[in-house]
């Protein structure tokens, strides 16, 4: 059977898939403008018509979005469709007061199901073949983002949602899994409490994670433990959920995103300009062919590169960007240093004797911040030896704390790496 869910799309000319975009590019502008209030003021404010967009270039023509274009019109505010053509809606409530509402109409739950499939397909999950879904099911995109690809790609589904991990230990032998969709953090509790019954996982070939950046070192520490092959599969609440921006590929050289549905721009932060490849920037995203709720250059916060527009070694030819590495708002500047959390993973995970299980405390206390990394090891690793490596590696003396295996709290959905707190 086909390595591709579709060969066509998956693997078009660059003209080709160029061209598409231009098409779907001009019809999307033309659909907001008419049918939404806010799309067309933020045009009209920004002195464009949807008659202006010709190619897939003119996209630095249109305005920005980003999450407060969805807070500001919560609930519904953003819809291209009648009400009454909506048949799902997920949400994600993030750090800031109103959450961010992504409705869909058949044609999206297809869509986001295309997406999927293509990514189960790359994963080499194929008709018949078991999947374990461990997300959320409930107005997370997780869980039914993993739910509604399963579907279309044919797999024999457990739906087990996040929790009871015992349940899923036992679940996950008894149905003889093969492949597994996990927010990163809850595969690790998996693993622990695994090992702490001694259970292997004899039937469990593919681990398809996400949600969250996960480092190099945690991926290899997963892959060896389990001998299970891992992709990264990448996805956010305003493009439609989890996979529909992509997932790597065996190849390991960056995520493919579904350029056909999405045209993706890297962006310098500061000023909005669209960055050259190779270089760093804020992600940015438009959704070509959702009918609810479409998104014009959503600048999601995550921060990557454009590795190639070449053809992958895999056969496809949709770009690649990096993993992504952090987001911009996760950015920790502790006297003039900046660091992201993923840096912190990385380098405690060289540490011998150190496990993955890790949090970032920023103390405030009288105006003066300290940094303290609270880490698990085993016993012989030090406080001392954790501050010593992350001097040497990020160029700041932390605290470092050392806790037994089991001491720091687990999470079952997207782990919280840095706590904020203050002492008065
Ligand atoms: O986290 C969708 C998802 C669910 C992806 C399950 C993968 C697996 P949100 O809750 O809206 O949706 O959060 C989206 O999470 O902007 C990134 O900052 C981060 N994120 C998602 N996938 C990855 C990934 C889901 N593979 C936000 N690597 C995004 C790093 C990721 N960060």
């Amino acid at each position: 059977m086909s390595r591709y869910w579709n060969e066509r799309l998956e693997t078009m000319s660059r003209d080709e898939l160029t061209a598409l975009q231009g098409e779907r590019l001009q019809a999307l502008a033309a659909r907001v403008y008419q049918r939404n209030a806010w799309y067309r003021e933020a045009f009209d404010r920004h002195g464009v018509k949807p008659g202006d967009i010709k190619c897939a270039a003119d996209i630095t023509k249109l305005p920005f979005t980003n999450k407060d274009s969805f807070r500001l019109t919560y609930p519904l505010g953003l819809a291209c469709v009648d009400n009454r053509e909506l048949r799902e809606f997920h949400m994600s409530s993030g750090s800031t007061g109103t959450p961010v509402v992504m409705a869909y109409t058949n044609s999206d739950l297809e869509q986001w199901a295309e997406c999927m499939a293509r990514c189960y397909r790359m994963a080499g999950m194929y008709p018949g073949d078991s999947l374990q879904i461990t997300p959320t099911f409930g107005l997370f995109n997780g869980g039914f983002g993993f739910f509604h690809g399963a579907r279309k790609a044919e797999l024999f589904i457990c739906p087990a949602s996040s929790g009871n991990t015992p349940r899923q230990i036992k679940l996950l032998n008894d149905f003889q899994i093969k492949g597994i969709g996990c927010v990163v953090s809850y595969m690790l509790r998996i693993m622990e409490v695994a090992e702490e019954q001694n259970v292997e996982f004899p039937h469990l070939k593919i681990g398809i994670f996400g949600a969250e950046t996960f480092s190099d070192k945690i991926r290899h520490k997963i892959e060896s433990t389990l001998g299970i092959k891992t992709y990264d599969i990448y996805g956010m609440t305003e493009t439609g959920g989890v996979g529909t921006t992509g997932m790597d590929c065996e190849v390991r050289n960056g995520i493919h995103v579904w350029e056909d549905h999405y045209l993706v721009e890297i962006i310098d932060p500061a000023s909005g300009d669209p960055l050259p490849d190779g270089q760093t920037g804020e992600v940015t995203f438009t959704s070509l062919t959702r009918e609810a709720i479409p998104v014009i250059r959503f600048r999601t916060g995550d921060i990557s590169r454009i590795i190639s527009r070449e053809r992958c070694a895999c056969g496809r030819t949709c770009l690649r960007i990096d993993r992504i590495t952090g987001r911009y708002d996760d950015m920790i500047i502790i006297k003039g240093v900046n660091f992201f959390p993923k840096q912190v993973e990385q380098a405690l995970m060289e540490i011998p004797g150190v496990l993955p299980e890790y949090q970032i405390i920023l103390e405030e206390h009288h105006g003066i911040q300290d940094v303290i990394i609270n880490v698990e090891a085993e016993a012989g690793v030090t406080g001392f030896t954790v501050e010593k490596y992350l001097k040497e590696k990020l160029g700041f003396s932390p605290r470092g704390d050392v806790f037994k295996p089991g001491e720091l709290p687990r999470s079952e959905g997207k782990a919280k790496r840095v706590v904020h707190r203050i002492i008065d």
